[in-house]
């Protein structure tokens, strides 16, 4: 692969595609992937090349193949990133850990800081248990306590018993005021009657029929309100499988962040590798534990989650 040499030796991958081209009617066409990189927002540069069919592994890749797999991370998506790393390779590394560094920057995308101190409704889809409500709770108290924010909140939870007690202990705490939807309409209500607050937290049920209304609802309040968005809250402590029916059922074109969750209960790292592999979002911030508001990590930045990400892998060995 040529992109130093294209772009220089500050250039860092920023996109990576694989392909089939030529062929007939899908058939008998070659692998490509394709590689957008940049070095500056000038010269950023889309590179192709043949993915070889028998790829013979350094043990550098090797050793990362392994790493990932110790981890649980799916066959499919380890030999994406082991392609990948293969082609990083060439640019010249160290060992096999700085190599799965360098891979996982680029999985694991720019990370643009997504600053949703800025967004003013933020909704917290997720499945059931993984710690949305307490995750709501420690984004609004950062929100109070460190950016001296008027948060209000909306809860559309109203399936499991207790489950409004819990955010109003919260609120309470907070001294910020609750509503309760219990329909599509209502929400849209709440958002209205609460238009004086800088900051909206929408709790959702972990069920599909509630959530499906408030995902919906917030997707209509982001059509004339584009300081809207959805985080998915995905537990980390979930299989990797399990994880990747998350984010296919819940759709990846309706989250605009991840927040990962329970990361003190696992020592796993394939589920985030896995989402990040997955989704296109930037992860805005991780929990790790059950304490409100301390055990939260706002807004993490990409080197942060990948030394995470990376921390078993000691400098070549797994
Ligand atoms: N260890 C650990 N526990 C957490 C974390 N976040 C939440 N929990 C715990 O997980 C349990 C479920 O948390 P909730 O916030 O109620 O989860 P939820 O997603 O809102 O649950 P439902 O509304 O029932 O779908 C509680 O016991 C939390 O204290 C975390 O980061 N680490
Ligand atoms: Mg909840």
């Amino acid at each position: 692969m040529k992109i130093r040499a294209a772009l220089g030796p500050d250039a860092v991958i920023l996109h990576t595609k694989e392909q089939m081209v030529g062929g007939w009617f899908g058939f008998f066409g070659r692998k490509q992937l394709e590689i957008t990189a940049g070095a500056n927002e000038e010269r950023d540069a889309t590179l192709r090349g043949n993915v070889p069919k028998k790829t013979h592994q350094s043990s550098n890749v090797r050793q990362f193949k392994e790493y990932l797999e110790n981890h649980g991370v799916r066959k499919q998506t380890r030999n994406k990133l082991c392609l990948l790393a293969g082609m990083i390779e060439q640019q010249g590394v160290i060992n096999a850990r700085e190599l799965g560094v360098k891979t996982l920057q680029v999985v694991f995308g720019q990370q643009k800081a997504m600053s949703f101190a800025e967004k003013r409704v933020i909704t917290i889809a997720g499945p059931t248990g993984v710690g949305k409500t307490t995750t709501i709770a420690k984004l609004a108290a950062d929100a109070v306590f460190h950016q001296r924010k008027r948060v209000a909140f909306i809860t559309a939870d109203t399936y499991r018993i207790a489950a409004v007690e819990q955010l109003k202990t919260y609120a309470g705490i907070l001294k910020c005021p609750v509503r309760v939807a219990y329909n599509a309409k209502e929400l849209i209500d709440h958002y209205h009657a609460l238009s004086d607050f800088d900051c909206l937290f929408i709790d959702t049920e972990g069920r599909n029929y509630l959530r499906e209304q408030a995902i919906s609802s917030t997707t209509a309040i982001q059509a004339f309100d584009e300081r809207a968005v959805v985080f998915l809250a995905l537990s980390l402590t979930a299989k990797p499988e399990d994880l990747i029916q998350t984010i296919d059922s819940f759709g990846r074109e309706a989250v605009d962040g991840v927040v990962f969750t329970k990361m003190d209960e696992t020592v796993s790292r394939g589920s985030m590798i896995e989402a990040m592999n997955a989704l296109e979002v930037p992860c805005v911030s991780v929990t790790m534990g059950q304490n409100v508001p301390q055990d939260l990590i706002v807004r993490p930045d990409r080197d942060r989650l990948i030394e995470w990400a990376m921390e078993g892998m000691k400098d070549g060995s797994s």
